[in-house]
């Protein structure tokens, strides 16, 4: 297997609370998970990405690790980790576990030593601080920095026995592991390394752009609501790579490269991505970048979602692409976890649900760096529809709740925002048929199933040569089978269409066109296809593809079109 397999493999990511119950409790386990491999089999997928399975009180959904080394009862045991792990390599596919070494749970033992004692031998593994100078501990206005939580409030927790407080870029209940200390970073290493051995095939590590702060800690610029961006003074820090390298050496250098890396790094320029991934720095194979991700935050954030402007997306995308092409590798995705479901954000879920699902596929697929399909997205799943806050699980949209009710915004437009992009969007279990709970389990689940599972559906979809199951499965065959997808150059074309996003793929003799209308009227592609045969399209089977070879191309709402040519090298 050469080191770089993964440039021309597709990655699933598996969100195990919400993929299938195998034991009636409403919440999905690694048992299920082993029920479902034929559906990824059939989709072609190479890797299974595994949100964290490991102890947690849950507090964040398992991003709160109160042991890296034990599975979570609610998922199972480590001898259904063994057979999942087992099972998924004896059909070709590989499993890379999520790795949250930001920060620990404040229930993790090393955590409850460090708050023990202020003396106590792993205080330095955690960042404790005394209140600001002139502050009386616990008084508003004493927490050491003013950085806002990602979500909500305070970065810091006062710690009463201590008279102290402690660091959370997240939640209170997720303390930011101190990284200047060696021994954290060697208890992270030799975990990880009893991972490898034990025969996971790679890491997605979270957030691992945060774990060096800019030292000493101190005020970032202010932001509206009295608290201070941070930001700038803990992503991408000053060691950041210096510890990547570190883990690189301790971890993967020793061992054949049969492992996928992938480093989830929020706020991370092109520049930083350039050096994250540069093979010859030897830090993470790719990246997950959130530009493209944040084009539609309004003037309140996250939660206040503009419409999407075509032009700066692609601009975007094209600017990564360029970046990353030669030194560097991209990821390329646009749903996880974290995000709302990109047919309902980017799509039409209404008028031209399955049209505009396969084309923002198509047109995320074919480009250079390895995809990741999140579970559902195959499916094109879509939002959830909720309308209530009592509806909403997720801290971040609960904290965000209440952060713009303080600031007055209009709860209507909260509920909005919420609806639009909140991270349950992605969290409803996923659609396997029309029976009720969508065959996810036979209990209560723990986040109700969409209605529309009675028509949207794995079963039914599997039946189906023309669903957008289908149709993923025929780009991930395609990437298998074409070189020119995984390894070609890249070439934006029509940069300023607000319509049409486009663009070129050359490998040899192989000249890869792709054309999209990622709009509900129709539009016209002027781009040469090359004369190439046409190798792909979402026209459904019964309509007569254009013929090829035409110097532009007309596209009905959200109709792509992939042409595919064999020319003299140039
Ligand atoms: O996400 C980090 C992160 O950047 C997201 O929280 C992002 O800010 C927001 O949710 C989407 O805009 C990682 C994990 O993916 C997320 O699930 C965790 O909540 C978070 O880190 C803390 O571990």
């Amino acid at each position: 297997m050469s080191d770089d397999w993964w440039k021309s493999a597709v990655v699933y990511q598996v969100y195990p609370r919400s993929f299938q119950d195998s034991d009636g409790d409403g919440v999905g386990d690694l048992r299920g998970i082993l029920s479902r491999l034929d559906h990824l089999e059939w989709l072609g997928v190479d890797v299974i990405w595994l949100s964290p399975i490991y102890a947690s009180p849950q507090a964040d959904n398992g991003y709160d690790i109160s042991d890296y080394e034990a599975i979570d009862p609610t998922f199972g045991t480590l001898d259904d980790f063994d057979a999942l792990l087992t099972a998924a390599h004896a059909r070709g596919i590989k499993i890379v576990m999520d790795l949250v070494v930001n920060h620990t749970s404040d229930e993790h033992p090393w955590f409850l030593e460090s708050r023990s004692s202020k003396r106590s031998p792993k205080r330095d593994w955690y960042w404790w601080r005394p209140p600001r100078e002139g502050f009386e501990p616990g008084a508003p206005g004493a927490e050491p920095t003013n950085w806002r939580a990602f979500f909500s409030g305070s970065t810091w927790a006062y710690d009463e026995e201590s008279g102290e407080y402690f660091l959370h870029l997240f939640h209170p209940k997720q303390p930011d592991l101190n990284w200047e200390n060696p021994e954290v970073r060697q208890a992270v290493y030799a975990m990880m390394n009893r991972w490898l051995d034990r025969g996971v095939d790679g890491f997605r590590m979270d957030v691992i752009n945060l774990i060096s702060k800019v030292l000493p800690l101190r005020d970032g610029e202010p932001l509206p609501g009295g608290l201070g961006n941070g930001f700038p003074l803990y992503a991408c820090g000053p060691r950041n790579h210096e510890f990547l390298q570190e883990m690189h050496r301790e971890v993967f250098a020793g061992r054949e490269g049969r492992f996928l890396t992938v480093g989830e790094t929020p706020g991370a320029t092109v520049d930083d991505a350039v050096l994250f991934t540069d093979p010859a720095r030897a830090e993470v194979d790719m990246v997950f970048q959130f530009e493209h991700v944040d084009v539609d935050h309004g003037p309140l954030g996250k939660f206040d979602p503009q419409p999407l402007d075509l032009v700066r997306l692609k601009a975007i995308l094209g600017r990564w692409q360029a970046a990353l092409g030669e030194r560097g590798w991209n990821s390329l995705y646009w749903d996880n976890h974290d995000q709302p479901r990109v047919v309902s954000r980017f799509g039409d879920d209404r008028d031209h649900w399955a049209a505009s699902a396969k084309a923002l596929a198509a047109v995320l697929h074919l480009m250079r760096g390895t995809p990741y399909v999140y579970q559902g997205e195959e499916l094109g799943m879509t939002n959830a529809g909720f309308t209530s806050i009592d509806q909403y699980r997720d801290i971040e949209s609960l904290g965000a709740y209440d952060e713009l009710r303080a600031m007055d915004v209009p709860e209507q437009r909260i509920l909005d925002g919420l609806a639009a992009m909140s991270r349950d969007n992605a969290r409803t279990p996923v659609q396997w048929d029309a029976s009720p709970h969508a065959g996810f389990t036979t209990g209560t689940p723990w986040l109700p199933v969409t209605a529309n599972h009675a028509w949207l559906n794995a079963e039914a979809q599997r039946a189906d040569p023309d669903s957008v199951a289908a149709f993923y499965r025929a780009l991930i065959a395609l990437r298998h089978d074409e070189p020119v997808v995984a390894h070609g150059t890249f070439a934006m074309l029509l940069a300023e269409d607000p319509q049409v996003f486009a663009y070129r793929r050359v490998l040899g003799d192989a000249v890869l066109t792709v054309a999209a209308n990622l709009s509900g009227q129709d539009a016209t592609a002027r781009v040469d296809a090359a004369h190439g045969s046409l190798v792909l399209h979402n026209l459904g089977a019964d309509t007569t593809p254009y013929p090829a070879g035409a110097g532009e191309v007309p596209l009905g709402p959200w109709e792509v079109r992939v042409y595919l040519a064999r020319q003299a090298a140039r």
